[in-house]
């Protein structure tokens, strides 16, 4: 659990409301049956203010998100961004993490919400290491879960919808209960396919390696950026499948998300990976990623959006 500081403001439908005024009613759809869906944005502090990491991308995955359920959001990207920019500066906030939430809100009873109002909610708050300070530094500690993945021929993987983190609390809380920070979930076919709530990536001899999309993973956003960032740095990269022995093998583990950034894995299922420390790759990676989203590599800058009104 991360506890967050409430902030002052929430965008509800349109409108900033106070933050213990944002509220939804017992018979929404979505609190139901999981049909909503949901992004996780960061936006850190620059010299030039605060700036939105990738905004757009995070859009263009609700839309997508979106368009798989059926659903279709009554605000455009435009006045999204622009609300999310504005909740930003009414709450006053340097940095933090970006929730848009659109769901099937409230009209009768039962599994279709064709026709149903779209409820979209956006809340932003101050919010540090995903999976601790030490993580980000030292490593953490994860075990595989005994819960595989969601299928794609079960569930529309590609889209981030609330209903689907059902199957991320399963695996997360028995990681937990078993003493572990985070868990490695694999496929129905026994490959890797990633943690409770990030991507996953591995280096071998010098070669980088993360699953591809066909494994049913969520298509994130870190993920793309630190394959953009290996291939600027003429790391060797691929996408393919992994086995589970792959991993305990591995030279370096570390997980990728919006929340998590760029986490080192330094044991698995009670097996150290490499010396048990952050490597050397995901270092550099790391390093490369700090300086972007701190707008201090002028050739980057595309991925940030400010948040301040230009003078
Ligand atoms: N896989 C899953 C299942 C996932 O939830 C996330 C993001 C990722 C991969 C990484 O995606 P991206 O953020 O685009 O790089 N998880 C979000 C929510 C975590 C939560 O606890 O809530 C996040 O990182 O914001």
């Amino acid at each position: 659990m991360v506890n967050i500081e409430p902030t002052k403001y929430i965008w509800a439908n349109g409108k900033f409301v106070d933050w213990k005024d944002a509220k939804i009613h017992v018979l929404t759809h979505c609190l139901h049956y999981g049909t909503g869906v949901f992004e996780g944005i960061r936006c850190y502090e620059t010299k030039l203010g605060p700036a939105i990491f990738r905004l757009r991308d995070h859009m263009k995955r609700l839309e997508s998100s979106a368009k798989i359920l059926r659903m279709e959001i009554p605000y455009s990207v435009k006045e999204l961004s622009e609300a999310i920019k504005e909740l930003i500066r009414k709450n006053e906030l340097k940095s933090c993490y970006i929730r848009p939430i659109a769901f099937f809100g409230v009209q009768g009873i039962g599994i279709n919400p064709t026709g149903y109002p779209v409820d979209l909610f956006i809340v932003s708050f101050g919010f540090g290491a995903y999976l601790g300070e030490d993580g980000l530094k030292n490593g953490i500690r994860c075990g595989t879960s005994s819960w595989h993945r969601i299928s794609p021929s079960s569930l529309a993987t590609m889209g981030k919808i609330c209903g689907h983190y059902v199957n991320s609390v399963l695996a997360h809380t028995e990681a937990k209960a078993s003493g572990y920070d985070e868990a490695i979930l694999l496929t129905d076919q026994q490959y890797v396919a990633e943690g409770s709530g990030e991507n996953i990536f591995i280096v071998k001899n010098d070669l980088i390696m993360t699953p591809p999309l066909s494994a049913g993973i969520l298509p994130g956003i870190t993920r793309e950026t630190v394959i953009k960032l290996a291939k600027d740095e003429a790391y060797e990269i691929v996408e393919s499948n992994i086995s589970r022995s792959e991993l305990y093998l591995a030279d370096e583990v570390f997980m990728t998300g919006t929340a998590a950034e760029i986490t080192p894995v330094r044991e698995i299922d009670t097996r150290t990976i490499g010396n048990g420390k952050r490597g050397p790759v995901t270092k550099r990676l790391q390093d490369n990623f700090w300086k972007i989203v701190k707008g201090e590599n002028s050739n980057y800058m595309d991925w940030l959006d400010f948040v301040e009104k230009k003078k």
